[in-house]
């Protein structure tokens, strides 16, 4: 393994001699390698990422939107001469001048720099840091109203079509491959009675009252990164599924990762809540920088948005876990499963506290009426 890593790191623009290579990070899809290099500067670090191309069908497609985006953000921070501007994810070439390598097996490499003095957490303690980071994927869609160019590509299609994600759940639970519907019946049921969510977006959609936005699609809260000493957000990470999508996506994914204290895969679901404190966080964050474009039904669902992704994501695990772990990378037998439980517990917690979380919203954009200082 660490010797076709090092194999495969000769293709690219390395500054230095590679010292080290080590599986990094804790992603469902792709494979992740930190490198540490010494060069005579010091040390200089990547990132190195196999692309899964099941996944993600058209890696070049991939690619190019995620050179325009990380290009379009940096030159944005250089106009306002922000101190982020050296601290994004930048592509590194390989010694062909391209952004990806192939190798001979049909693989897809591609490599970042590693942001240094930054961390990420998979579970957030303190509203005080889910506040920055849901600030940051405001800003970040801030950020990208003005990409100039034709529309991205759809990485995935269909990505966040609930209701496609309902019709592949309803057709694994009819086809059972692995005789594992009958363990899972309380599950499967739980599906089935909320199933009447999976479409209210869309239909927004299609009456024109949410707009198509270019967003990050995966914004669980691991994929922001805080500076190491300040906490203040510094970028955003895994741009695999920037593409056209909704706001409330975004927002809801963060409700599904930073309010539960819980990791994804917890069995014990005492520990998995909402925890209302961090909810309010994520809107003030995330307000800041999106109030003054995001519409009134935006405005109206954003707490429910929270609820939908949470269900949206039980059904893929579900719908994983009934056909037998082809999607999600697995580490012990019925983990989907323990997955798609810590989501329907979520789900039940927001439930009971969806009218609080309603008033937050509502006082939150309150305090900013009147106001409509910049985009
Ligand atoms: C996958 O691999 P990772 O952790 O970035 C998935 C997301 C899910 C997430 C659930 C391309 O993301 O959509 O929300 O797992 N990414 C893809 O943890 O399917
Ligand atoms: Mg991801």
């Amino acid at each position: 393994m660490e010797q076709d890593i090092r194999s495969i790191a000769t293709h690219f623009c390395l500054d230095g001699h590679l010292l080290q290579a080590d599986p990094l990070g804790s992603g469902h899809i792709n494979d992740t390698y930190g490198l540490t290099c010494s060069a005579e500067q010091g040390v200089r670090r990547y990132v190195l990422q196999r692309i899964n191309h099941h996944v993600f069908v058209d890696p070049p497609a991939m690619m190019d939107n995620i050179r325009r985006v990380t290009e379009h953000i940096r030159g944005k921070l250089a106009e306002q001469h922000s101190d982020l501007t050296s601290r994004q994810l930048i592509l590194i070439q390989t010694r062909d001048g391209v952004d990806f390598y192939r190798d001979e097996k049909g693989n897809y490499w591609r490599m970042y720099n590693r942001i240094e003095n930054a961390i990420t957490y998979d579970t957030l303690e303190s509203p005080q840091l889910a506040q920055e980071a849901a600030r940051m994927f405001g800003w970040f869609q801030r950020l990208l109203l003005d990409l100039p160019g034709s529309p991205l590509h759809e990485t995935i299609v269909d990505f966040h079509m609930t209701p496609k994600r309902f019709t592949a759940f309803e057709q694994s639970v009819r086809a059972d491959v692995c005789h594992r519907a009958r363990g899972a019946k309380a599950e499967i049921d739980f599906v089935y009675a909320h199933s009447d969510l999976c479409d209210i977006l869309l239909h927004c959609v299609d009456a024109g009252t949410i707009p198509l936005r270019i967003t990050h699609n995966d914004t669980k809260i691991n994929n922001v990164m805080l500076d190491e000493t300040t906490h203040q957000g510094v970028c955003i990470v895994d741009l695999d599924t920037v593409m056209p999508g909704l706001s409330l996506y975004d927002f809801g994914d963060m409700v599904r990762t930073a309010t539960n204290p819980a990791e994804e895969d917890q069995r014990d679901l005492s520990k998995v809540t909402m925890r209302i404190e961090m909810f309010e966080a994520l809107v003030r964050g995330f307000v800041q920088e999106t109030h003054a474009f995001l519409t009134p039904m935006e405005k109206k669902y954003l707490a429910f948005s929270g609820k939908l992704i949470t269900l949206e994501q039980m059904i893929r695990f579900l719908t994983d876990h009934l056909a037998g772990d082809v999607y999600y990378k697995i580490h012990r037998p019925g983990h989907n499963l323990d997955r798609c439980r810590t989501q329907r517990k979520l789900i039940q917690s927001i439930t009971v506290q969806e009218e609080r979380m309603n008033a937050i919203v509502d006082s939150v954009f309150r305090s900013y009426s009147g106001q409509t200082d910049y985009v």
